[in-house]
């Protein structure tokens, strides 16, 4: 009870079981196009701490680089005054944001019983769908629990080896660390299940000569709000100071932690929370990959949208490591990927390719391990739908990102 009135006293705006509802939301696309109308954009984004506010699905961090914003109905006026006295153009992506959040609940209300790639899945669903996997091929396929987070759920993923000894080298794929980024738990689920039944030959190559972690749902707590209480969702669910709550979970990790592009404000989408691995999904991730760090070759991080393939490192504009291979590589992935339906990525450094960005669990890995690959993938699309990308997409990103995942993986074994 208590917590339900300080609810309302913070002006949330919602009842514990209700959802935020986004009816008349705009979202505005536009470009800082000086230091004055960036630091008007970054200090709207830390003003920011109700979800019926604005809400940021890109980050305002360089002057000239688009920045996705998502307006509530009465601030839109003086949103659109705001942007013109700066001289910055806006374009208007979306103009009634809950439209397409609906048109979601309804496919997934009348989606079949089975688990399946043409509607988006809750936690329970997908660790329900590992389950079954375990069941259908002992042999091949072990339920492991990965970590926990705060709110106590376990992270659960698989190991797929069809070596008896386990003797291949281990490929991670991690999604929905970014609770709201949907489409990224749903691609490396149909991934996991081509593994097991492509009977394609070079996907059949790779599926078998690599040991396989995949953990579909990285941030529970995060993935079931959206869920339950507001789809745009991104971070943890740690109570902070405030009324806000969460770290980000890919500002988090212990390698250059702090070292740019994050926030020290709770209320902020990028806060880095108050120390590396505070976050209990983090540190009890973190700890599960390096049991297995000296057996990975390749450690792949699924988020959406922007259509990129990124190279480490976040927090650094140089060209470590073996970017010598990985960059040109990375092409070659891109080009793959664009051979299925035309769709096109942009290859590159974090830092030159979007922002700097300090404390991601891809840096972690391959800073601490030298895990010889490791990209992070920005998946579809480019902002028309963003994070609601219509379920009828799964399939075909699903289809050209294991395009580039036989591309990238035939090199090494
Ligand atoms: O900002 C991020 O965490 C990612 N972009 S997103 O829009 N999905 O939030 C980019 C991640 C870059 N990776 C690392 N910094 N390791
Ligand atoms: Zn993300």
């Amino acid at each position: 009870m208590k917590l339900f009135f300080a609810l309302l006293a913070l002006g949330v705006g919602v009842s514990l079981a209700e959802k935020v509802r986004f009816d008349n939301y705009t979202l505005y696309r536009l470009t800082p196009n000086n230091e004055e109308s960036l630091s008007f954009l970054q200090e709207l984004e830390e003003a920011t701490d109700a979800p019926s506010e604005y809400n940021f699905w890109s980050s305002p961090v360089k002057v000239g680089a688009e920045v996705d914003i998502m307006v509530p109905p009465h601030r839109s006026r003086f949103f659109e005054a705001a942007a013109k006295s700066r001289q910055m153009d806006f374009q208007v992506v979306m103009d009634n944001v809950q439209e397409h959040i609906d048109r979601e609940d309804i496919r997934q209300k009348f989606a079949s019983e089975r688990f399946g790639w043409t509607s988006y899945h809750t936690y329970e669903e997908y660790n329900e769908y590992l389950r079954t996997l375990v069941d259908r091929y002992p042999n091949t396929v072990t339920l492991l629990q990965g970590g926990t987070s705060y709110e106590g759920r376990q992270i659960l993923g698989v190991r797929v080896s069809f070596s008896s000894s386990n003797l291949n080298r281990g490929v991670f794929l991690e999604s929905l660390i970014h609770a709201r980024e949907w489409i990224t738990g749903a691609v490396t689920t149909y991934v996991l299940n081509e593994l097991l039944t492509s009977t394609d030959p070079a996907v059949r190559r790779i599926a078998e000569n690599h040991d396989w972690y995949v953990f579909p749902v990285f941030n529970p707590d995060g993935y079931v709000f959206t869920h339950t209480s507001n789809r745009m969702w991104r971070k943890t669910r740690v109570p902070y100071s405030g009324s806000c709550f969460g770290a980000d979970p890919n500002r988090n990790w212990g390698h250059y932690w702090n070292s740019g592009g994050s926030s020290a404000l709770p209320c902020s989408e990028t806060y880095r929370g108050p120390r590396a691995f505070s976050e209990p999904s983090t540190r009890t991730m973190s700890e599960f990959i390096t049991s297995i760090s000296h057996r990975l070759v390749a450690y792949l991080s699924f988020h959406s949208y922007s259509q990129l393939l990124l190279i480490p490192y976040g927090y650094t504009a140089a060209y470590l490591d073996n970017y010598n291979v990985t960059y040109p590589l990375g092409l070659r992935a891109a080009q793959s990927l664009a051979s299925r339906y035309g769709t096109q990525y942009t290859v590159g450094n974090i830092v030159e390719a979007i922002y700097v960005a300090s404390g991601g669990s891809m840096d972690w890995v391959k800073g601490t391990y030298g895990t010889e690959i490791a990209y992070t993938y920005e998946l579809r699309d480019t902002g028309r739908f963003g994070f609601i990308l219509p379920a009828e997409q799964i399939i075909p990103t699903a289809v050209e990102t294991l395009d580039s995942l036989v591309t990238i993986l035939q090199y090494f074994q």
